[in-house]
């Protein structure tokens, strides 16, 4: 399989030029600092990173730092502060972190706090916990200075109701959107973040895999960090990130492992499929991974201080 295209620049990279690059083609160098983001929000993510990076951040700041950029954006309708809500109307999001010393902090159907990345790297280093779900990560939040919102915009409200007059199903292959970030600093170091508001119009309750350390997210130093973004449930009963990343120990190339663990998900349904998933890697010498189901996931990556969307194939 062939995984193409070179699309896109952001405000810090040069002009693109229309060259084809394969991400097996990228040269891994270990002093250069590289940031691996899902999606064409991770464009501007990835350069709110790199910033963080340049000015002497530690990977963890940086991938925090990029994750909230998304979670801020009305227009990311799958994060944060403007994310279609639930059946019900309300948003409800899940996120979490991975440091380079395995350490790790989740929040899961959490409500009104515009930055769940940043409450999970709370959890992860003010608690002897790894994961607060609902009220309790609520209450946590606003105890540690978090702003409560509401983030319903008036066009996710809209949309919501458009959503409840057709009665519609909620349709698995809409589950799109979600942000990982992964860096590895210009020590090696790697870390993670990831975060949703999950499935539009999903059961009032419902957590999906972004929130879950080794489904949606996994960064084990030594060997590499994978990271999620799909339908969640398929992602969970496989623990897909973690599956990426032993997968790398075991001497899988960092594309063959995410494409390794999309055919467990794939052998299930016999290939009949109307869902998308798609992981990202970064293996411990920088060299870089991805694959996805179906045609149409892009992923942003920065390298040597140029970011570049690229759009890959799907498996089936
Ligand atoms: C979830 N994995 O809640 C998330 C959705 C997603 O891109 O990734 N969207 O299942």
């Amino acid at each position: 399989m062939k995984r193409r295209d070179f699309l896109k620049t952001s405000a810090i990279g040069i002009t693109a030029p229309s060259i084809l690059m394969s991400d097996d083609e990228i040269k891994p160098n270990m002093n250069d600092p590289l940031i691996l983001s899902t999606w064409e929000h991770g464009l501007p993510a990835n350069d709110v990173a790199w910033k963080v990076l340049q000015n002497g951040g530690s990977a963890m700041d940086a991938a925090e730092a990029g994750a909230k950029v998304p979670e801020a954006d009305p227009t990311s309708t799958s994060v944060g502060f403007g994310g279609l809500p639930d059946e019900q109307g309300n948003v409800t999001l899940d996120a979490c972190v991975m440091d380079s010393d395995g350490n790790a902090g989740s929040v899961a159907f959490l409500q009104n706090i515009k930055h769940p990345v940043s409450v999970a790297r709370k959890v992860m280093e003010e608690t002897k916990h790894v994961m607060l779900v609902g009220e309790g990560a609520r209450q946590f939040a606003v105890s540690h200075g978090f702003e409560e919102i509401d983030l319903l915009t008036d066009e996710s409200k809209m949309a919501w109701e458009k959503w409840k007059k057709k009665r519609r199903e909620m349709m698995p292959h809409e589950t799109h959107d979600t942000i990982s970030v992964l860096v590895q600093d210009k020590n090696g170091d790697l870390t993670g973040a990831c975060t949703t508001s999950g499935w539009a119009y999903k059961m009032h309750g419902r957590v999906g895999d972004s929130p879950i350390i080794g489904a949606g997210l996994f960064v084990d130093n030594e060997i590499g960090c994978a990271a999620a973004t799909g339908l969640g449930e398929e992602v969970i009963k496989t623990t897909g990130s973690f599956l990426v990343v032993e997968l790398m120990r075991q001497g899988y190339d960092p594309t063959a492992a995410c494409e390794e663990a999309l055919n467990r998900v794939i052998k299930k349904h016999n290939g009949n499929l109307d869902f998308q998933i798609a992981y990202i890697a970064i293996r411990k010498d920088g060299k870089i991974g991805s694959a996805c189901i179906k045609d149409g996931f892009e992923y942003a990556l920065l390298q040597k201080g140029k970011n570049n969307l690229h759009k890959i194939k799907g498996t089936i």
